[in-house]
């Protein structure tokens, strides 16, 4: 039955002359380098939400051990954020023909007769369902999340950095029993019809295409995916962005043409709360309460900060000029004025994750962190925030909440 080529389980039922073990093992050591460093930045990306920092910022509750590594995300450089995440989010779609072409070239693995050879056999085969299954759940969660705009609310962030735990332990394993020998088959030393569980067909259909012919076409294909994605960081590219989402607010042009993540009128703000003598931002500290007016902020020391705004789903703008209240300033007025603390900003809005937000005292403290009233020279637009938004150096762009109308500094 083994040998019965109308079966999956037999090796001559899987054609294809393409797969080999050098073949696997290019693909192989391409995720090698490509998973670790999504693994790294996507470990980042958590950091930098602040989750350590208050409940309304942990995003994955019961963390326990698995946030040993957590830090306090730095305010420089100020594109950091913009970088580790525009990498995170470009990378992970680049590699998707990798991939598959990765899972495709082992599948005849998959029905390999019998299941289990031996206890280390079983357990290896143990660690692929871990690899396989995470591995595609990661690259799914991950692309529903940045193509289709929260698909998960408020649960991605859980299901995405436990899948990753996971699937990178799986990977890990995997790694150190395999690379040895994808080493040893690229430097061409290995000659795989010798080895038990060859890749290659020994019942191999008349090719159409060479190896190298199919490693190109996976090569391609990545390129192309990264091509039409890469621009999604830079304001000068958006268009060739093929494959960002589409059908958003279009943020039109001037001064605040740049990319809106939600509009006011989805987050629900109604402009009769904003107007001059409804809208107050009430700023709370260990010295008491003070409630401002648009005006009463005009009046303070204004200040300019040139910042971008990077969003967890990978698309950033160039740096934007704003122009508002220092966050440490504010501070000052409620009764810290050397040591500023942390604060948490909530939202004129009323539902969804991201109208609150906790910053940490070292955000606070950076002369750049402002509450924003202006950008690139004109009044704040609805969709932008206005009245006032915060805008922090170096941080992820839900952590600049828009719609300000409330401070609380200290005691988080
Ligand atoms: N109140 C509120 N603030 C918010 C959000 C939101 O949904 N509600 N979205 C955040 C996210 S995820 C990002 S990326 C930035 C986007 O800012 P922009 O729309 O001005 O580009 O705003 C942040 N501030
Ligand atoms: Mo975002």
């Amino acid at each position: 039955m083994r040998d019965d080529p109308r079966l999956p389980s037999s090796p001559g039922f899987w054609r294809s002359p393409v797969r080999g073990v050098r073949f696997t093992a290019v693909l192989g050591l391409v995720l090698l380098v490509g998973v670790t460093v999504l693994f790294v930045t996507g470990l980042l990306s958590y950091a930098a939400y602040n989750p350590d920092l208050a409940p309304v910022n942990d995003m994955t509750p019961d963390k326990g051990l698995l946030g040993f590594y957590l830090f306090d995300w730095p305010t420089d450089p100020h594109w950091l954020y913009r970088l580790t995440q525009g990498v995170h989010v470009t990378l992970g779609i680049t590699l998707i023909p990798v991939l598959l072409a990765k899972l495709w070239s082992v599948i005849p693995r998959l029905f390999a007769l019998p299941p289990v050879r031996s206890l280390a056999h079983g357990l290896e085969r143990l660690s692929l369902l871990l690899l396989v299954g995470g591995g595609l759940f990661e690259f799914v969660t991950g692309v529903l999340n940045v193509q289709l705009d929260y698909v998960f609310p408020g649960s991605f962030y859980t299901l995405h950095f436990y899948g990753a735990w996971v699937f990178f332990a799986a990977f890990a394993v995997h790694v150190a029993l395999k690379t040895p020998k994808a080493l040893r088959a690229v430097r061409n030393g290995l000659d795989e019809r010798d080895l038990p569980d060859a890749l290659e067909s020994p019942n191999s259909a008349p090719p159409t295409v060479s190896r190298r012919g199919a490693l190109w076409f996976v090569g391609g294909g990545a390129l192309l995916l990264f091509a039409t994605t890469v621009g999604r960081s830079f304001d000068g590219l958006r268009r060739t962005a093929l494959l960002a989402p589409h059908g958003g607010a279009d943020p039109g042009s001037g001064p605040n043409g740049f990319q809106i993540n939600k509009t006011a009128a989805y987050a629900g703000i109604d402009p009769a709360e904003t107007g001059p003598d409804v809208w107050r931002l009430v700023v709370t500290g260990r010295g008491g309460t003070v409630r401002l007016s648009r005006a009463d902020l005009d009046l303070l020391a204004l200040h300019s900060s040139a910042l971008p705004i990077a969003c967890v789903e990978g698309w950033s703008t160039s740096d934007q000029w704003w122009r508002g209240v220092r966050l440490r300033d504010l501070a000052a007025l409620v009764g810290h004025a050397d040591d500023p603390p942390d604060v948490l900003v909530e939202s004129l809005q009323r539902r969804g994750a991201f109208r609150r937000a906790a910053l940490r005292a070292n955000q606070v403290a950076d002369p750049r962190s402002l509450l924003a009233l202006y950008v690139n020279g004109e009044e704040l637009s609805p969709d932008h925030g206005y009245p006032a938004r915060v805008i922090v150096p170096a941080a992820p762009g839900v952590l600049n909440t828009k719609w300000v109308a409330r401070m609380t500094f200290g005691d988080l």
